[in-house]
């Protein structure tokens, strides 16, 4: 006979965090937001920490390159979409990884051999005033001189004066090299009045610049999540079909953690995986796997070798795998059930494997409710889908600016592997759609805004961590019509764009 589940499952909005004691301490300013990414033995630090509880889902639609760099800063990571070709994805990550903050790849570039005409044409295209003159003409030619403003007048010269009779050339520029950090590019522009400072590598080719007007953006950057030799982190998906030749790909351009990008993750097909990332690299590769929703399907991943747990089936908001197939569980009601899975098994073990919530965060303060259910960190689709960095186009739809949100089981994605359990036969339905989502701005922008009520509310709580919130949270069920309480009710709002 089947095994029926008394408990009904639940989603966030039906659940409410009560305030508690806040001393005087319990400000915004000392909340941590630090939690592990990858597991831990009793005793020790996880190996590998977000600096903010935030990933961003293994979409096409959310996380590229652009998407990874600017989670990073903040202090979160991108996994960045494994329904590509391996060449494609591990160029993304090898992007990330040569990003240095500040340093800039010159896309202003001519080579000595141009005329005066063809530097004015190219100002006119990038609109940047300091042109780099490489040997080639390229971003990574050897550098041969340096063109501003001040090197040419237009009414004097001819048009088809040749750039190396005008240019700065080498000898007279400051250069720095490839240890060069953004602190003493910025103390070397300061003392020397530059405008930029070009970095180059020993054979005298051109790496980057640092530009004086960047100095203020390249200050702000504290929270950033960066590795040993201070590179941004980045995280990959990746299948069950064709590992075996993505992760040394993907490896070799420098990515920190994978993660088997799946619907249901309850399968030997992944345990294969982790087996065979554990048989070739021991510990050394970090690895997450998933999705599952309830406690058999933790401890199988976490017996397997997990890293980190995803919990979550249905709950995305382009997602309709249970209403096409009938499978799935609410997020609140899954992740309390593996949370609790995951105590048990470090209590028994004394290893602790974070769990990451998976789809279906709709409202900021479903971000502190899921860590207060004990999720160690989430992935977000939707959300990050809406800001400026989505690899996404904007579209004007009546006015309104939207992005646009596609899932990875819709037929735009094409991604069967993440849904197919095996056979070559191809998936012919789909579990995903293809959707719009209200534009946003910036990521910086909403992501401070998030986390700053994210803060606020622990602090309400009387909570400085997330694993204090955890270990202490109390929560409690609210009725639909204890919902209606909690908006704007019984008043006619003076925007009236909503009258409730
Ligand atoms: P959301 O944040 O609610 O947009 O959900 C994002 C999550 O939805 C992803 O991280 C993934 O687990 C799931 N997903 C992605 N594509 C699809 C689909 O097409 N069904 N679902």
């Amino acid at each position: 006979m089947a095994v029926y589940l008394n408990e009904v499952s639940r989603t966030f909005g039906e659940y409410l965090l009560i305030p508690g004691y806040s001393s005087v301490e319990c400000i915004p300013a000392n909340v941590s937001l630090q939690t592990p990414l990858v597991k831990f033995k009793k005793g020790n630090k996880s190996p590998m920490s977000l600096k903010i509880p935030m990933t961003s889902a293994i979409m096409q639609s959310v996380s590229d390159d652009t998407m990874a760099i600017s989670l990073a800063k903040e202090g979160g990571l991108s996994f960045i979409y494994g329904s590509q070709s391996i060449e494609s994805q591990a160029q993304m990550v090898a992007r990330v990884k040569s990003y240095r903050a500040g340093f800039v790849v010159s896309d202003s570039n001519i080579s000595p051999e141009g005329t005066l005409d063809e530097l004015l044409m190219l100002k006119k295209k990038t609109n940047h005033s300091t042109v780099a003159v490489t040997i080639d003409g390229s971003s990574r030619g050897k550098l041969v001189g340096i063109i501003t403003s001040r090197d040419y007048r237009v009414s004097r010269m001819t048009l088809d004066t040749k750039v190396k009779d005008f240019m700065t050339p080498f000898e007279e520029i400051i250069c720095g090299n490839k240890d060069t950090t953004l602190k003493e590019a910025n103390n070397i522009i300061w003392e020397h009045k530059l405008n930029c400072l070009p970095i180059i590598d020993d054979e005298q080719r051109l790496i980057s610049m640092v530009f004086r007007k960047d100095y203020n953006t390249n200050k702000k950057n504290e929270n950033e999540l960066i590795d040993e030799s201070k590179r941004y982190m980045v995280g990959a998906g990746i299948n069950t079909r064709d590992y075996a030749e993505r992760i040394p790909a993907l490896l070799q351009a420098g990515v920190d953690v994978l993660c088997i990008d799946s619907s249901e993750g309850f399968t030997e097909w992944q345990k294969i995986v982790l087996e065979y990332v554990r048989k070739n690299y021991g510990d050394t590769v970090k690895i997450g796997a998933g999705n599952i929703v309830d406690k058999e399907g933790f401890r199988f991943l976490a017996e397997s070798g997990a890293d980190f747990v995803k919990v979550g089936i249905g709950g995305g908001a382009i997602c309709i795998t249970r209403e096409q197939k009938g499978i799935g569980r609410g997020q609140a009601t899954a992740l309390i059930e593996v949370a609790k899975a995951r105590d048990e098994y470090f209590n028994e073990t004394g290893i602790y494997v974070p769990i990451c919530s998976d789809g279906g965060t709709v409202h900021d303060y479903h971000i502190t409710l899921a860590l207060a259910m004990g999720a160690d960190f989430l992935m977000l689709g939707r959300y990050f889908a809406r800001f400026d960095e989505s690899p996404t186009k904007k579209v004007n739809i009546n006015g309104n600016y939207m992005k646009e949100y596609w899932g990875e089981g819709s037929t735009r994605a094409k991604n069967w592997q993440r849904y197919d359990l095996g056979g070559d036969e191809k998936l012919s339905f789909e579990e995903g759609v293809d959707s719009f989502v209200p534009y946003a701005g910036s990521l910086e922008d909403n992501v401070g805004l998030s986390l700053s009520i994210v803060r606020s509310t622990m602090c309400n709580c009387g909570y400085l961590t997330i694993s204090e919130l955890q270990k202490n949270a109390k929560i409690t069920l609210v009725s639909s019509t204890s919902i209606v309480e909690g908006s704007a009710h019984d008043v006619l709002l003076k925007d009236s764009r909503q009258i409730l």
